[in-house]
């Protein structure tokens, strides 16, 4: 059956390429692609595009009702290194944002939702390596705090309202489409853009600090295929651990100088101190099980993927 869905920050990192990827299979119904700002030209001319501010829940209800919304991707939130800055308005965002789409389900106006976790509901006490699905969860920053409410609160839902509500912790995803903007694993994109720009880049965050990381095509993948499991495989209400391949600064410079040369210099900051905290590997078995997840990219097929993308982005432009 095809489902009218809405993409909730459909300018952002995953939100952008979310949009474009549902439209292009044309398995769905109508994907209407919101966000508080505009997005790129293909999200906001390859189908309907809202201004939305998705805190508000009349504007939503609105957008809801006239496109006859079945499912809600909420893919707005502010990340890691930015919530730090702004740890109030991080904190009414990222939680209200999420109060609005799940009390949309439980009133029963929309009926599957998906919503965005992280590795950064993992804290300082979490064991880092291989990290388990059920854990020590000590977030220490603003992001991680309101990811790991949010996961009780999707949990809560779904038992006491039975809202289906789905949900991955990502790890740090690497694309070069749309640039995510605040997060502590940004580093991550920033080495293969300077790379091909031929620029000296000088990295937040120690050369051998090793945490779990994704290319985007995995990303999305995994979020459509969770939102297409059968209810009744996912045994995990509040958020599947999704691993991924671990990396650091200085491992994925090493996978770019094969390719070209690139100078790299470390003068960590802020940011330190919340990757220390994450783990640097998660064990994703429970989402292998439930609804068979693997991840299909290692480091050389993000690396030549990141170094062409960027190589033909800058070209376009
Ligand atoms: C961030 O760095 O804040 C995000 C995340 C891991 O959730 N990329």
């Amino acid at each position: 059956m095809y489902s009218n869905i809405l993409i909730i920050g459909a300018s952002g990192q995953i939100g952008s390429e979310l949009c474009q990827r549902l439209r292009a299979e044309k398995d769905e119904g109508e994907i209407v692609a919101s966000d508080i700002r505009e997005a790129d030209d293909e999200v906001m001319q390859g189908g309907p595009f809202e201004i939305l501010d998705a805190t508000d829940i009349d504007q939503l209800e609105e957008v809801v009702y006239h496109y006859g919304i079945d499912e809600i991707y909420l893919m707005a939130a502010m990340l890691s290194g930015t919530a730090e800055t702004f740890p109030m308005r991080a904190w009414n965002l990222n939680m209200d944002t999420l109060f609005n789409v799940l009390n949309l389900a439980r009133e029963k106006k929309i009926n599957k939702v998906f919503w965005p976790s992280s590795i950064a509901v993992f804290g300082p006490n979490t064991p880092r390596k291989n990290t388990p699905q059920h854990t020590i969860m000590d977030p220490s920053s603003v992001y991680g705090i309101s990811k790991l409410t949010g996961e009780r609160w999707c949990e809560y839902y779904h038992h006491r309202y039975n809202v289906d509500v789905r949900s991955i912790r990502y790890p740090g995803l690497i694309s070069y489409k749309t640039a995510p903007g605040g997060g502590t694993t940004d580093f991550s994109i920033e080495l293969y853009e300077h790379a091909v720009k031929r620029k000296p880049y000088t990295s937040f965050i120690e050369k051998d600090t090793f945490l779990p990381m994704m290319y985007m095509n995995d990303a999305i993948e995994a979020t459509i295929n969770i939102m297409r499991a059968d209810p009744d495989q996912l045994s995990v209400r509040s958020s599947y651990n999704l691993g991924g391949i671990s990396l650091s600064p200085g491992s994925i410079a090493g996978s770019i100088r094969a390719h070209q040369g690139l100078e790299v210099n470390y003068k960590a900051d802020f940011r330190q101190k919340i990757a220390s905290s994450w783990p640097s590997s998660i064990d994703d078995s429970m989402a292998y099980q439930d609804w068979n997840w693997q991840h299909r990219y290692q480091l050389e097929d993000i690396t030549e993927a990141m170094l062409k993308g960027f190589k033909d982005k800058i070209k376009a432009d």
